[in-house]
């Protein structure tokens, strides 16, 4: 973790970090609580802003910053109110919705039409932050088109605010009590309050990230030795980057491809049986893990593009059997890290192979 103090350029991008498990960036949803586990109850917010400032001391925020926000801080009933609204937060959980109508919001002619004009207005440096990452040019371009339109709608809650009502409201106390801790941090190393914008749940700058990832994984992408997510987009595109290559993207592979799926293929022997600890949803509705050779074996052929025959690969039907069907590689997982959902992970794969004409 990165020590505030110590820091001389508030902006300067971190060295090469060892590979840990990192947190979403945007967290939107599928953050586990254990069931019966009940939030302490504070009896108004004015009463918990003390807990936020004994954790901040805690973490080691000067007293400084402490004593400059947390008695100002205001509940922002307006986080609260659309965070509760989420999708994936309210209904039946085990109905999925189809994909096609997501797909094609997502995937429409006017962000891949403004994605390809940035790619060929940022190739030159697309292709430095590609040569140093590993990662497709064109999936950071449709991460960026995704979150931000493009830099566009970067959101304008205050996050300080907005992470400490979150906290405040209780759900999912421990993860915005700590995304709250790293914004006060980001303000200890000099970053202006007033840079600090993003979504209702936190997430700030062109890569909209959650403060400890800024803390972690910003990078410069310029070269200017700063990391300035706020305000470069070069540097947003480096960071998406940076994000995706310790999520454990694996170069010259693509994200996933899309393939035909013959009738007679028996779906319970390829059901993944494994469990998994994060978002398990998402990654149940994947078959089990199989080589290309060996999907081959089961009849499943690529529709354009092929996967090399020894890659790994699950199968997906977002929208069951006789739709469209993908086989997806580890690239697709670090995609989910982002953010993770299927739907997203796959419309960003498919407005990156769009942007790239495919
Ligand atoms: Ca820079």
């Amino acid at each position: 973790m990165t020590t505030a103090s110590a820091q001389v350029d508030p902006l300067a991008p971190l060295p090469e970090q060892p590979r840990t498990s990192a947190p979403t960036p945007t967290q939107r949803a599928n953050v586990y609580r254990p069931p019966g586990a009940q939030p302490a109850t504070f009896s108004n917010f004015e009463s918990y802003k003390s807990r936020l400032a004994h954790l901040a001391r805690a973490s080691g925020v000067r007293e400084a910053t402490i004593a400059n926000v947390v008695p100002y801080l205001r509940l922002n009933t307006r986080a609260i109110r659309l965070d509760r609204g989420q999708p994936g937060n309210v209904g039946n959980p085990n109905y999925t919705p189809p994909f096609e109508p997501y797909r094609r919001r997502h995937v429409n002619a006017d962000l891949i039409r403004r994605g390809a004009d940035r790619y060929r207005a940022f190739y030159p440096q697309l292709m430095l932050i590609e040569g140093r990452t590993g990662v497709a040019a064109s999936v950071i371009m449709a991460i960026y088109g995704h979150e931000t339109s493009y830099g566009a709608v970067t959101g304008n809650f205050d996050i300080i605010e907005a992470l400490a009502s979150l906290a405040y409201e209780g759900r999912r106390r421990a993860l915005f009590e700590r995304e709250f801790v790293a914004g006060l941090k980001l303000l200890d190393m000099g970053i202006p309050r007033w840079r600090l914008k993003g979504s209702y749940a936190g997430a700030t700058g062109y890569p909209q990230f959650m403060p400890s990832v800024v803390l972690r994984l910003r990078a410069d992408g310029n070269g200017d030795g700063r990391a300035e997510i706020w305000s470069s987009e070069i540097d947003g595109l480096a960071s998406i980057a940076n994000y995706l290559r310790d999520a454990g993207w694996k170069r010259q592979t693509p994200w996933g491809i899309a393939v035909r799926v013959p009738p007679t293929l028996n779906r319970q022997s390829i059901r993944n049986i494994a469990s998994f600890s994060e978002c398990p949803r998402v990654h149940q509705r994947h078959s089990r893990p199989m080589t290309m050779a060996q999907w081959r074996a089961l009849g499943v052929r690529p529709i354009t593009r092929a996967l090399r025959d020894d890659e790994m690969a699950t199968l997906l039907e977002p929208d069951g059997p006789y739709g469209t069907a993908y086989l997806l590689t580890s690239n697709y997982k670090a995609i989910l890290k982002y953010n993770c959902s299927n739907f997203y992970a796959l419309s960003v794969g498919l407005l990156a192979n769009a942007i790239l004409g495919r």
